[in-house]
């Protein structure tokens, strides 16, 4: 696999320089400063390029060029949406820069409750409290039905945190949930915005209706639209995991399982239509065993994301070291490493914060010194595995 990292544009702190000296190969990165539905100009993707090239790595993945949410639930503009998205589409076609990711995730993409959960060690990781989670949903958001969508016991907590919680640690919820995690991916909310909580009700009432079978039929129908530039071009899609891998606020997600991404591969059956295997969105699921998922899915993934969750009592789980937990990275690295594309793009996802890596301002998850640890961690997993492999 091609060793990638993700890198935020000319204005992140952690420089090209920085991640040639250890040993990154390729970039993953998307021209972030576009508002999402506008066209990605020839001019522009070359000129972000050559920045790249300069440095002598490569643009090797978009992530993301981002579905607007009207495409998701088939709204008017949908058509016009798509038009631009294929212009966006063939203009990367023509650069080079020719594997593309994005989600299908409704209203909000990847979901934490807490961005620096504490380790023995004094590091932290990213986290996912279920019952803090159902806070949000019952409490603060307030959402019709919400009571019938969580067990009597996760009930029962969310009214035992209803009596300590302060108005601080509210406010630091939302923020975790709805905004930190979300500008910085092109998600709908941006740090800044005035009332998060009103916004994202908005973008909620907009799914009012739409069924998993719904938002299903409007995923393959904007696939379907978007294959024929891929030909041209040979550009690849690839979608990522939903995360975590399961519904949440009343919205449909269909990229959660085994069986739902044999559904999306089959429903538009084109090599270009493929997977980013994430394998710490999916290993967040109970319902998921990984290493069979990624047997399975293989030929078809275009991407992979390397992390690993564990998951804990009560539905909650935490972003584990890379060389534990449910994501079991070693085997996928026997798999992937045997992959008939040898060059197939893999980054570290998220690492720890640790060594200083806590007052640097990085997105959440995006740490130097965490993911530099993971990476170091991979290359030696894939150094054992090539060598493996060349002993037969
Ligand atoms: C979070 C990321 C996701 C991912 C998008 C892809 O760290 O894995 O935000 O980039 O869902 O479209």
């Amino acid at each position: 696999m091609e060793k990638t990292w993700r890198w935020f544009g000319k204005k992140d702190k952690i420089t090209l320089q920085m991640l040639r000296q250890i040993g990154v190969e390729g970039i993953v990165t998307a021209l972030h400063d576009v508002p999402n539905g506008e066209i990605w100009t020839l001019e522009a993707i070359e000129d972000l390029k050559q920045y790249i090239e300069s440095y002598g790595l490569r643009w090797s993945v978009v992530e993301s060029l981002p579905v607007c949410e009207a495409i998701k639930y088939a709204g008017p503009e949908r058509e016009q949406l798509i038009e631009n998205y294929k212009i966006s589409l063939a203009n990367l076609g023509k650069a080079g820069v020719k594997t593309v990711c994005y989600n299908f995730m409704p209203v909000i993409d990847w979901i934490r409750t807490d961005l620096y959960h504490p380790w023995p060690d004094g590091s932290s990781s990213l986290y996912f409290d279920y019952a803090r989670f159902a806070y949000f949903d019952v409490k603060i958001l307030k959402r019709e039905g919400t009571e019938a969508d969580y067990s009597a016991d996760v009930l029962a907590k969310v009214e035992e945190l209803d009596k300590t919680i302060t108005e601080a640690e509210k406010d630091d919820l939302i923020d975790s949930i709805i905004v930190k995690t979300q500008g910085f991916v092109n998600g709908n909310i941006k740090e800044g915005d005035l009332n998060p909580v009103a916004i994202f009700k908005g973008l909620l009432k907009q799914y009012e209706g739409i069924t998993r079978d719904r938002l299903r039929e409007n995923m393959a129908y904007f696939l379907a639209a978007v294959m024929p530039v891929c030909e041209e071009y040979g550009v690849n899609m690839c979608v990522h995991p939903d995360d975590p891998p399961f519904q949440v606020l009343g919205l449909p997600r269909i990229v959660t399982c085994e069986e739902d991404i044999e559904w999306f591969l089959n429903a538009v059956d084109n090599p270009h239509n493929g997977l980013t295997f994430c394998a710490g969105s999916l290993s967040a699921g109970a319902h998921n065993d990984v290493v069979k998922m990624a047997e399975k899915f293989a030929k078809r993934t275009h991407f992979v994301h390397l992390r690993s969750c564990n998951i804990l009592p009560d539905g909650n789980f935490i972003e584990a070291s890379h060389l534990e937990g449910r994501g079991h990275l070693v085997d996928l690295i026997r798999i992937f490493e045997r992959h008939e594309k040898a060059d197939l793009p893999m980054r570290v996802d998220h690492g720890r914060t640790m060594l200083g890596d806590e007052d640097k301002g990085y997105n959440p998850g995006y740490s130097f010194h965490g993911r530099m640890l993971a990476l170091g961690q991979v290359d030696g997993m894939m150094a054992v595995v090539r060598d493996e492999m060349k002993k037969g």
